[in-house]
C-alpha cells in the first residue's frame, strides 16, 4: 500500500499520475486540512476538493481548483448586498470564489458536518460520490487551521493565498489545534509499504501534517521507507507561493533547502532534471537524490513521475511492477 501525504494542486496532479500506474487498491491519501475555512456559514475543505475533483477528472484544469464548466450566479448575486451591508459585518464575502456547482459540495458537507458526521466520513462520501475509488482521508477529525503571520497581524491561510494574493511577506506561520487534534489514522504510517511526500508546500501543506501529534516521530520511524517530490524547480514554485514562503521563513528556495526540510523524515529526495546540478548538495543533506522531469503540466509525466518515486524506496509500494 502505498500512502501519499498531499496538499492541494501538485499533489493532486501527482495523485491522478498515480492511478495510472497502480491499482487504486493500492493507494490511500492523507490530505492537509490547515486551508479549510467558514464562508457563508459553509465548511469548505479546499485541498481536500482538489485532490477528490483532479482524481475525478471534474477539476477545472486552468484553474487547478473547483469544478470544469463552472457557472458563477451565485457569487454574482451576493453583489446586490454590498449597498446595504452594514459596516463590520462579514455576511456576503465576495473574496473567495466558490463556483454554482461547487456549492453543492460545501452544502453538502456543511449538512452532513451538522448531522455529526465526522470529517473522515463526509470526505469518504464526497469521493465515493465523485467516482474516485480510493479512499481520501483528511488529517484530522479535529479542527487545525494554518495562520499567517503578517506584519501587520495574523491571517487566515486562505486570505492571505486569495483575498491578498500572497503577495504578502510571511512573519512566520502558525498551525492552531495542533495541541488537542488527532491524526487521522496512525495505522497508515505504520502499515504503509511506502509513504510519499507528494510535491506540495512543505511548509503550509505538508508542515500542518507534521505539526499533529505523534505524526512527525512515527514518519522519523518510517524514513527508509519515505520519499518525497521537490515542489520547487530551479529555485522556484510551480503554482503558488512556496519559493517566496521558504525564503521568507529562513529558508532556501532551492531543492536544498527541502531536502534540509524533509532529510529527518525521509530518506529520499525526488528532484528535477533542472536541478541535477545540485545532486551532490542534496545528498550532503543526507538524502538519496533521484533526478527525473517532474513537470506534471507535461502529457505523461505526472504516471512516469509517480513510477519513479514509488519505485526509488525499498518495498516499491509492496507492489509487484510488471518488467
Ligand atoms: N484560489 C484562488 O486563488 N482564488 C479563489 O477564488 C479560490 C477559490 C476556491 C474555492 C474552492 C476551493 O476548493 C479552492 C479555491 N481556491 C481559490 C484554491 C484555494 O485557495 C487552495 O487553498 C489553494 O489552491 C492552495 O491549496
Amino acid at each position: 500500500m502505498i500512502l501519499v501525504l498531499a496538499g492541494g494542486v501538485g499533489a493532486a496532479r501527482f495523485l491522478a499520475g498515480l492511478t495510472q500506474v497502480v491499482d487504486s487498491s493500492e493507494i490511500v491519501t492523507i490530505v492537509n486540512t490547515g486551508d479549510d475555512t467558514e464562508l457563508h456559514g459553509l465548511s469548505i475543505s479546499p485541498d481536500i476538493d482538489t485532490v477528490t475533483y483532479t482524481v475525478a477528472q471534474a477539476i477545472d484544469p486552468e484553474r487547478g481548483w473547483g469544478l470544469r464548466n463552472e457557472t458563477w450566479r451565485a457569487m454574482e448575486s451576493l453583489e446586490r448586498f454590498e449597498s446595504v451591508r452594514p459596516e463590520g459585518s462579514r455576511a456576503a464575502p465576495r473574496w473567495f470564489n466558490l463556483g454554482d456547482t461547487d456549492l453543492a459540495t460545501h452544502f453538502y458537507r456543511t449538512a452532513r458536518l451538522r448531522e455529526g458526521a465526522t470529517l473522515a466520513e463526509v470526505t469518504d462520501e464526497i469521493r465515493r460520490a465523485f467516482g474516485v475509488t480510493f479512499p481520501i482521508l483528511p488529517m484530522s477529525n479535529q479542527s487545525v487551521r494554518t495562520l499567517v503571520h503578517l506584519a501587520d497581524g495574523p491571517v487566515s491561510f486562505q486570505e492571505y493565498f486569495v483575498k491578498l494574493r500572497h503577495s504578502v511577506p510571511v512573519t512566520s506561520v502558525e498551525f492552531v489545534g495542533t495541541d488537542t487534534a488527532t491524526f487521522v489514522d496512525p495505522d497508515l504510517i505504520r502499515t504503509a509499504d511506502t509513504i510519499v511526500i507528494a510535491p506540495s508546500n512543505p511548509i503550509v501543506s505538508i508542515g500542518p501534517i507534521r505539526a499533529i501529534r505523534g505524526v512527525e516521530e512515527s514518519l522519523r520511524a518510517r524514513r527508509d521507507d519515505i520519499v518525497a517530490v521537490s515542489p520547487i524547480v530551479a529555485g522556484a514554485a510551480l503554482k503558488g507561493p512556496a519559493d517566496r514562503m521558504l525564503t521568507e521563513l529562513g529558508h532556501e528556495p532551492t531543492v536544498v533547502g527541502v531536502a534540509r526540510m524533509y532529510a529527518p523524515i525521509a530518506a529520499t529526495l525526488v528532484i528535477d532534471e533542472q536541478d541535477a546540478h545540485l545532486v551532490d548538495m542534496v545528498e550532503r543533506e543526507g538524502m538519496r537524490c533521484v533526478v527525473t522531469d517532474t513537470i506534471m503540466s507535461k502529457p505523461g509525466v505526472a504516471a512516469s513521475l509517480a513510477r519513479t518515486t514509488v519505485q526509488s524506496t525499498p518495498q516499491q509500494g509492496g507492489i509487484t511492477w510488471p518488467a
